[in-house]
């Protein structure tokens, strides 16, 4: 027990010193008094702490859904424009494939091209340097009304017709004595236009005449091993033996005969 309780008790039971103790309980109750001011002021400004606390809380709050919606409107905004950009990036891609195919192909046409280009080119080389070669060495004769043109390559039977023909011409055809002695001089080796290719020993001209006047080497034509149908003018001691047949095959100069149009 404290002493001023004792106090009061000791002089309330003898009755003694009543304004002391009146005075003292008065002292307590506004002590009292001024603690409950004092913890109701505290009351109060905690209430007024938590409603500031609760107004700025609250102000977040707002502040971060304001935001949230707009990071939310971003988002959605965002999300349009790559659907948007990606649909361009994918019609791009479309193009520039279907573009890269388009190059790939006119590329291959254009290798194709340059390849046959090349072929033909070379083809006219080759050709070019055929004629410069039959020209260097064409020799050009005169007999009659006939021109001829003894060429120093060798080639096939047929393959020199088509030589003759290409130039409006054909393969010598000997019609007379002194068209086989001009020839005699001349000293060739060269196909004639005789041959004996549809009918075994039916020899024709490349006019369609048959062979009447002929000056065949002894013992020519033999058909040597049954593969001689083409006629060839052959060098020889006897001007009217010179020729003999081989095989169509071989390769010999040619004389080609163009006759003057009457
Ligand atoms: C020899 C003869 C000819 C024949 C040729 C073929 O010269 O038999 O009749 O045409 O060979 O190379
Ligand atoms: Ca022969």
């Amino acid at each position: 027990m404290t002493g001023s309780r004792m106090i009061v008790l000791r002089h309330g039971r003898s009755g003694a010193y009543p304004e002391a103790l009146v005075a003292r309980q008065e002292q307590v109750v506004r002590a009292r008094a001024r603690c409950f001011r004092l913890a109701a002021v505290c009351l109060g400004l905690l209430c007024v702490l938590l409603l500031i606390t609760n107004i700025v809380f609250y102000v977040k709050y707002i502040n971060l859904e304001e935001e949230k919606n707009s990071m939310s409107k971003n988002t959605f905004s965002l999300r349009e424009n790559f659907k948007v950009e990606r649909k361009t990036f994918l019609s791009y891609i479309t193009n520039l494939t279907e573009e890269r195919d388009g190059l790939n192909n006119s590329y291959q046409n254009l290798t194709e091209e340059v390849d046959q280009l090349k072929s033909i080119y070379k083809n006219m080389v080759k050709e070019r340097d055929e004629l410069k070669s039959s020209f260097q060495n064409l020799k050009c004769m005169s007999f009659g009304s006939s021109n001829y043109y003894l060429f120093n390559n060798k080639k096939s039977w047929s393959e020199a017709r088509q030589e003759c023909r290409n130039k409006g011409a054909d393969l010598l055809i000997i019609s007379s004595k002194e068209e086989q002695e001009f020839f005699k001089k001349q000293d060739v080796h060269a196909w004639l236009g005789l041959t004996d290719a549809e009918e075994e020993g039916e020899w024709k001209w490349v006019n369609g005449s048959l062979m009447t006047t002929t000056f065949w080497k002894g013992g020519e034509p033999n058909n040597a091993n049954q593969g001689e149908d083409c006629a060839v003018f052959t060098p020889s001691t006897d001007p009217l033996n010179t020729w003999n047949d081989m095989p169509c095959t071989e390769s010999e100069k040619w004389i080609c005969e163009l006759t003057a149009v009457p």
